[in-house]
């Protein structure tokens, strides 16, 4: 009928976000800022991507970008996006970066909040147009407002996140978030420039039928891992593996499974990074009824001691999870 001819309709993020403000009675509606800024760099980001294959074609682009500045990388120009975004917002006085070394202070100590962000993940797979997402995590600073961000600001575990999500730029791109009650997801319709509610009350299954790791590596894993990679195949689980973090998890999220990036011989810590991949990951699949563990540890409750500090990860559907627990805890 009519109505269905006349889509999109229903909940814009920004309307979503401000009537969950109004359940928190003391919220001063920083967080729901911070969020909004955030959805805005992702549109700037998304437009960028998509014409990724054309802006590497000099002469037809041209080799600078608007702003005249020389054609960079998408994860770089996604990291300005993002870390610009969060500086003009006001509400974050500390960013931390995949592609930062060190700790950017905003220069904004009356914000309360810290972000750690992973702008473009998978950003290897751009090349050849393939998913890849940013991924975000927020925290309330520890140390009193109005003054410079510290440490102890920055280092914190993953349960005292406040808000964490993703976006994934794939066939279509949505941004996924939870602030701790309950996880939504949204789809962005290019057209209108808005993201709408899509996706209310993610849930993921307690089960599923996917693993993903990269089995090329497979002669690396621990015997634990291994056999339980073995265990997998022989249960007839689909093998399925982008190789881009958020598109991984997002399959996941949905359909039920499990992603693994275990530590290998190379790299006994793994590949991903506990602040700005894992926590807001963790957060969010523990939000939609899932777990994420080092193997021995919870996620979230991993202390952090480096800014850039790896972690071996399980994430996904809770009992394929606990699955995989219990064979690296047979491991002596
Ligand atoms: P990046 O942060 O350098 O993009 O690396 C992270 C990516 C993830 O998206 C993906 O899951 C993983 O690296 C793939 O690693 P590998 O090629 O070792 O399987
Ligand atoms: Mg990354």
């Amino acid at each position: 009928d009519l109505e269905q001819l006349i889509l999109p309709t229903g909940t814009t993020l920004d309307r979503f976000i401000m009537r969950h403000q109004a359940h928190f009675p003391f919220a001063t509606g920083e967080l729901s800022q911070l969020l909004r800024d955030i959805a805005l760099a992702s549109k700037i980001v998304n437009r960028e991507i998509n014409r990724a294959g054309l802006a590497n074609l000099s002469g037809a682009m041209g080799g600078q970008n608007v702003q005249g500045e020389d054609q960079q990388k998408l994860d770089a120009i996604a990291n300005v996006r993002f870390i610009r975004a969060l500086i003009n917002g006001g509400e974050v006085c500390a960013i931390v970066s995949e592609e930062e070394e060190k700790v950017i202070d905003t220069g904004n100590w009356h914000g309360k909040y810290i972000v750690a962000i992973d702008p473009l993940d998978g950003s290897s797979n751009i090349d050849v147009n393939v998913a890849v997402g940013t991924i975000f995590s927020v925290y309330r600073r520890k140390t009193l407002i109005g003054t410079k961000p510290e440490m102890q600001d920055i280092m914190q575990k993953g349960t005292d996140q406040v808000a964490a999500g993703y976006i994934l730029y794939g066939s279509s791109t949505m941004l996924v978030y939870t602030t701790g009650h309950g996880v939504n997801g949204f789809t962005y319709e290019p057209s209108l420039g808005e993201y709408y509610l899509s996706h209310p009350n993610i849930l993921t299954p307690t089960m599923g039928k996917i693993y993903s790791c990269n089995e090329g590596s497979y002669n690396e894993f621990s015997p634990a891992v291994r056999k339980y990679v073995d265990y997998c195949r022989e249960s007839g689980y689909s093998g399925r593996y982008i190789g881009s973090f958020v598109a991984d998890f997002h399959r996941n999220l949905f359909k039920g499974g499990i992603y693994i990036y275990p530590s290998t011989s190379k790299a006994p810590n793994g590949k991903l990074r506990l602040l700005y991949e894992c926590n807001p990951l963790a957060m969010l699949v523990e939000q939609a009824g899932g777990d994420a563990t080092n193997g021995r540890q919870r996620i979230l409750t991993i202390e952090p001691t480096d800014l850039h500090q790896r972690t071996p990860l399980f994430i996904g559907s809770e009992q394929m999870v606990s699955k995989a627990i219990r064979y690296i805890e047979s491991e002596t």
